[in-house]
């Protein structure tokens, strides 16, 4: 595949551009301890890539209880509080290995930049990485109506950076953001799990790597 036939490239936030993902774990595991609900790393796991209140459902599915819709809130208001606790000494340092080069590099070359998170601190997020002036476009999800695995928040980015899906490339870390990818016809790269291409670390992404697409 020729290098330009890349226009524009979506990048999911959590587990591709920083690690935020210890301080989800921290902040549920603070918030399901209320509730006498013990969740480790493994499960944590499992909440990678899922939004909110399904992860929130996922955690009280595991204790064996159902909540009412306004408990639901005040719980994931109080998770996301600790969470931004957690974030606070967030910052360039907390980029992963590659990015910065990667995005410099789409940027030389004129291609679009997107945010494809579920993460409604993606904004946020991104400002203390001090990457928001690179970024031309960060899909809002409460603009969408699925969560992933649905392609939704993919197709959103992707109306924001103005690209057509098939000069798009969607980068993820989870299961479910690949098959969000996938479904919403954009090619992948998966980071850590199986995409159109596959690597290990974000250390690797460079657009040499565009060429193996087919
Ligand atoms: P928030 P991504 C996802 O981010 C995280 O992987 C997932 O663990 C989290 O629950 C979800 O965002 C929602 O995040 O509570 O900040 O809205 O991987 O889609 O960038
Ligand atoms: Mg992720």
């Amino acid at each position: 595949m020729e290098v330009n036939h890349v226009r524009g490239v979506l990048f999911d936030l959590d587990g591709v551009i920083t690690d935020t993902a210890k301080f989800h774990f921290m902040a549920w595991q603070k918030m399901a301890a209320t509730l006498s609900i013990a969740i480790d790393e493994e499960f944590n796991e499992t909440l990678k890539g899922v939004s909110r209140l399904d992860s929130l459902r996922r955690i009280t599915a595991l204790g064996g209880i159902t909540l009412t819709h306004q408990d639901e809130e005040r719980l994931m208001a109080d998770k996301n509080a600790t969470y931004l606790e957690y974030l606070e000494t967030l910052g360039s340092k907390d980029i992963l290995p590659g990015i910065m080069e990667f995005i410099e590099e789409l940027r030389k070359f004129n291609i679009k930049i997107g945010v494809a998170s579920i993460s409604r601190n993606a904004p946020f997020i991104l400002n203390k990485l001090n990457l928001t002036r690179y970024i031309d476009g960060v899909a809002n999800p409460e603009h969408v109506k699925h969560s992933k695995p649905a392609p939704d928040i993919f197709l959103e980015g992707a109306r924001l950076i103005d690209t057509p899906l098939r000069y798009c490339i969607g980068i993820e870390d989870s299961l479910a953001g690949i098959q969000s990818i996938r479904s919403a016809n954009i090619r992948s790269i998966g980071v850590g799990v199986e995409g159109d291409i596959t690597i290990a670390t974000t250390n690797e992404l460079s657009m040499e790597l565009f060429k193996k697409f087919k």
